[in-house]
């Protein structure tokens, strides 16, 4: 038997079967557009923490790993679960079998002087490594290290499943040998034969997998993201209990003017922003200032702003970037001669400063039913906001919903139905400016993307007629949102 293939023997492939079933049937396996801790983005997203919940399925899978362990003749005194999913696994296995079992602390550097293995160690011994799942070796790598600096042999890893993405190689290279359950391609094979996933997936599944080399230092770490809340229409996160007014009335106002466009609109003239509000209104669903780009701006402007937004059913969105300390902020949105809380619907934070920035804002905001979206990647090249920044900022969106209701990023940062996500940097043609914007199409960033909301300025201002030009861009961004519905519908 080759370690990649399904195991042989009577019922092998009968048993190949059900597991693969129990693991789709638990959405251990889905499929979608994600983006890897890696910075990958794959069409299949494989999290097996999730079969602690099913115990039928756990023993099962434990099962497996011993018996591929025993298929591949592999002598060992102890076994070692590479934290955390494998911890439970190895458990199992230990229990039921009464082999001794170790234990590698994830914390221990924190603290220095703990230990780093938990049991008793037997210098020369040889220790078996169980985990889940392989995609470049690197999280088995690092328990080997640590076993290996105890004294202890470790020369064989069983892996539930392997992505076949370079992991063994990788592992073969230190001189480990690398033991599967399963591969990826088993696990499509069976569920295109159980008919649970179609062939057009496969395929981008495959190709994903030959294609993708792994690159552990890519940027944009973002959490993979559960794709649910995007079967979701808007009109029924408009209702979801605890979502913020302000989402309410936009997703609200987008469905009823089909649109999901957001007008940049920066220019410069006050008296061309009017125009533009009036004639793109009916398009729009958001009109995004750059209050201090104008350089005529008078307090009646705001006013005529608000009037064509209340006329044309838009919500205005001042595109301020705040990112000072509370204190601050909260006078710069009150005050100065823009006076920003009192036109703007809602207005975007860096979240650099810390949570004080949305408590400054939230105080002024909050008494006049305002909101905020938090930054949480940008668009332009060498953005910093990227991993776990962006994830400090999807967890301070949710520490702070009252006030906060979304996201500026360039995809899904977020699984929270009631968070909206809002694009800069579209445009129809793919490309970018000479200053470091970059252009992703309506389709890339509401279909694949997982957005909400297209935020265009040039693409539409630089056209010689700017009303059907944004008609252009309302009908891309509504129908990949209904492509998008549409997708889920038939998965
Ligand atoms: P463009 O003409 O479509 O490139 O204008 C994009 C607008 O979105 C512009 O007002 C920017 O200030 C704004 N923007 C952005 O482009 N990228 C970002 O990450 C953020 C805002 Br945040």
């Amino acid at each position: 038997m080759t370690a990649s293939s399904p195991r042989a023997g009577s019922g092998a492939s009968g048993s190949m079967e059900e597991l693969v079933l129990g693991l789709y049937q638990a959405r251990a396996v889905r499929f979608g557009d994600f983006v890897l801790k890696s910075g990958l983005r794959s069409p299949v997203y494989i999290d097996l923490r999730v079969i602690v919940s099913h115990p039928p399925l756990l023993n099962q899978v434990a099962d497996l790993l011993f018996q591929t362990a025993k298929d591949a003749g592999i002598k060992y005194d102890s076994v070692c679960g590479v934290p955390y999913t494998a911890l439970p696994l190895a458990t199992i296995i230990c229990s039921t079998k009464q082999i001794p079992m170790l234990i590698r602390r994830k914390e221990a550097k924190d603290y220095g002087t703990k230990r780093l293995v938990e049991g008793t160690i037997v210098p020369e011994q040889t220790c078996l490594i169980i985990e889940d799942i392989v995609t470049s070796g690197s999280s088995i790598l690092e328990t080997v290290d640590v076993l290996q600096k105890e004294g202890l042999k470790v020369t064989d890893a069983i892996v539930l499943l392997d992505r076949e993405q370079g992991g063994k190689a990788m592992l073969a290279d230190k001189g480990i040998h690398l033991h599967s359950v399963c591969t990826l391609s088993t696990v499509l094979e069976i569920l295109q034969k159980q008919k649970k996933v179609d062939s057009e997936t496969v395929k981008e599944v495959q190709k994903f997998i030959e294609g993708a080399v792994f690159k552990p230092a890519q940027q944009n770490g973002i959490a993979p993201g559960k794709r649910l809340c995007k079967e979701m229409s808007f009109s029924t996160r408009a209702q979801l209990p605890g979502i913020h007014p302000i989402a309410t009335r936009l997703l609200n106002l987008m469905e009823k003017k089909q649109t999901n466009l957001c007008l940049s609109a920066d220019v410069t003239d006050s008296k061309e922003l009017l125009e533009l509000a009036a004639t793109l209104g009916p398009s729009i669903c958001i009109l995004k200032t750059h209050v201090d780009i104008l350089k005529d701006f008078t307090p009646e402007v705001a006013k005529e702003l608000r009037a064509l937004a209340d006329k044309y059913q838009f919500l205005i969105f001042e595109d301020r970037k705040f990112a000072d300390i509370g204190n601050t902020v909260k006078h710069q949105y009150e005050g100065g001669m823009f006076k920003i809380a009192s036109w703007a619907d809602f207005v975007n934070a860096h979240v650099v400063p810390g949570s004080g920035v949305v408590k400054g804002l939230k105080e002024v905001g909050l008494p006049l039913q305002r909101g905020c979206l938090l930054i949480a990647e940008m668009s332009s090249q060498g953005s910093l906001a990227t991993g776990d920044y962006t994830r400090a900022a999807v967890q301070m969106a949710e520490e702070s919903s009252d006030f906060v209701f979304g996201f500026i990023a360039g995809s899904q940062v977020s699984n929270k139905p009631e968070f909206l996500h809002l694009t800069p940097g579209v445009q129809l043609q793919a490309g970018g400016d000479a200053l470091g914007q970059q252009y992703l199409s309506p389709q890339e960033v509401i279909s694949n993307r997982g957005s909400d909301i297209i935020i265009v300025g040039r693409g539409i201002l630089s056209a010689s007629n700017r009303p059907e030009e944004a008609e252009k861009y309302r009908k891309a961004g509504w129908e990949s949102y209904l492509s998008r519905l549409g997708v889920h519908t038939h998965d």
